[in-house]
C-alpha cells in the first residue's frame, strides 16, 4: 500500500537484474564490448548473460534509477522515495520488488504479461565495467500507467523527480508528463546522461527532456559524447558542464545545475544563474585506497542517489554533492549496485 502522504522522490527508470561477473578481456572481445561502457545487447550478445553465468555470476538488482532510488533511501527518513518502472510477471521482478521493499524504496511497477524482467550483464575487468541490457519487459512501460489515477496522485504529491537517461530509449511521453508537471509547479527534475550511446543515438528524445531539468547528471564520457553529437567543438569537461547549464529552460524559475562526475578526479559542478552567468565548482572525491575498491558497477547512480538525498532533505548544493560522493565510495566497495547494511550514517 502506498503511503497517504506520498513520497518526496520519484524515479522512472528501467528496472533490472543485473548479471555480474568477474571476466577477462577475452570475453569482452568474444562480444565485441568495450570494457567501460553501457549498451542495449543485440542478437549476438544473447549468450552473454550464460557465460557469464558459468563464470559464477551473481544475481544483483539493478537498472541504473532504481540504484539511485534505494541509494536515496539509504540516506532519507522512511517513505521518501517512490520508484516506477516495467517489470515482468516472474521470479526475477519479484526479486527487485522485495530488494526495494528492503531498501525501503516504494513500487508502482507496471507488470508486463508477455515479456520477461530486464536484465543487464556486468562484466567486470580489474576497475572497469562493460553493461550489455537486454531491457524486456522494461521497455514496455507505458505512460497509461502513469496516467492511472492512483499513480498519477502520487506524481502530484511528490517534490523532487529523478529520471534516468535510459529511461529515453523506453518511454519518452512517461518521461515528459513527469518533466511538465514538474515545470508547471516549479519543483526540481532531474536527468542523468546515462551513457555515451544516448547522446549518440537518442539525441533528439534527450533533446526533448534537458529544456525541462533543473539538474544534470553525467560522467565525463557521457559529458563529451554529448559536446560530440552537438557539434560543440571542445572535450573540456569545465565546457561542456558550462554550455550544459545554460542550455534553453522551459522552467525560467529556476537556473540549471550540471554534475560531471570523473571517476577518481573532481566532480564538476555548473551552476547557472537567472541572469545567464554560470559559476563552476570543483570538488574533490573522498580518497579510498585501490584495494578498498570491489567494482564501480554502480558508482555514478550511487552518487546521484546521495546528491538527491542532500536535495531532498534540504542541504546545500555543496552538502549534496559530498553525500554523493560519500555514498559513491561507499557503493563501490560492496558487490555491484548495492550499499552497506548494517546502515552506515552519512
Ligand atoms: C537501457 N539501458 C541500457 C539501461 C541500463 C541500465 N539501467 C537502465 N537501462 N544499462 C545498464 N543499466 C544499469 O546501470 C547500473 C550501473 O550504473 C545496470 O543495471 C547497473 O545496475
Amino acid at each position: 500500500m502506498a503511503a497517504p502522504q506520498g513520497y518526496p522522490l520519484l524515479c522512472l527508470e528501467n528496472p533490472l537484474l543485473d548479471i555480474q561477473a568477474r571476466a577477462d578481456d577475452a570475453l569482452l572481445e568474444k562480444y565485441g564490448l568495450k570494457a567501460n561502457d553501457a549498451i542495449l545487447a543485440e542478437e549476438q550478445h544473447m549468450g552473454l548473460y550464460d557465460d557469464l553465468m558459468k563464470l559464477d555470476a551473481k544475481l544483483i538488482p539493478g537498472g541504473a534509477a532504481q540504484n539511485t532510488a534505494r541509494g536515496a533511501q539509504y540516506l532519507l527518513p522512511d517513505n521518501s522515495v517512490l520508484y516506477i518502472g516495467c517489470v515482468g510477471k516472474d521470479n526475477y521482478g519479484e526479486i527487485l520488488k522485495k530488494t526495494c521493499e528492503e531498501a525501503g524504496v516504494h513500487t508502482e511497477y507496471r507488470v508486463d504479461e508477455t515479456q520477461p524482467t530486464g536484465k543487464c550483464g556486468a562484466v567486470i575487468t580489474g576497475h572497469n565495467r562493460s553493461l550489455c541490457t537486454h531491457l524486456a519487459a522494461a521497455n514496455e512501460y507505458k505512460l497509461e500507467h502513469l496516467k492511472q489515477p492512483h499513480i498519477w496522485d502520487l506524481v502530484e504529491k511528490a517534490k523532487f523527480y529523478f529520471v534516468g537517461g535510459f529511461h529515453l530509449t523506453v518511454c519518452v511521453p512517461a518521461i515528459l508528463a513527469l518533466a511538465e508537471e514538474a515545470a508547471a509547479k516549479n519543483k526540481p527534475f532531474m536527468l542523468s546522461l546515462s551513457a555515451p550511446f544516448i547522446a549518440q543515438f537518442f539525441k533528439d528524445q534527450l533533446d526533448s527532456v534537458l529544456p525541462y531539468t533543473d539538474y544534470t547528471v553525467c560522467n565525463e564520457t557521457e559529458a563529451r559524447a554529448y559536446s560530440e553529437s552537438h557539434n560543440w567543438g571542445t572535450e573540456d569537461v569545465v565546457e561542456i558542464a558550462k554550455k550544459l547549464a545554460l542550455l534553453p529552460k522551459k522552467n525560467t524559475q529556476r537556473a540549471r545545475v550540471s554534475i560531471v562526475t570523473q571517476g577518481t578526479d573532481a566532480t564538476i559542478v555548473a551552476i547557472a544563474s537567472l541572469s545567464g552567468e554560470v559559476e563552476i565548482k570543483s570538488f574533490n572525491v573522498h580518497e579510498l585506497p585501490k584495494e578498498a575498491i570491489n567494482d564501480t558497477n554502480g558508482a555514478g547512480d550511487a552518487f546521484a542517489g546521495g546528491f538527491l538525498a542532500g536535495l531532498v532533505g534540504g542541504k546545500s548544493l555543496e552538502d549534496s554533492v559530498d553525500m554523493g560522493q560519500w555514498l559513491a565510495a561507499k557503493s563501490i566497495q560492496e558487490l555491484g549496485p548495492s550499499f552497506p547494511y548494517p546502515k552506515q550514517t552519512y
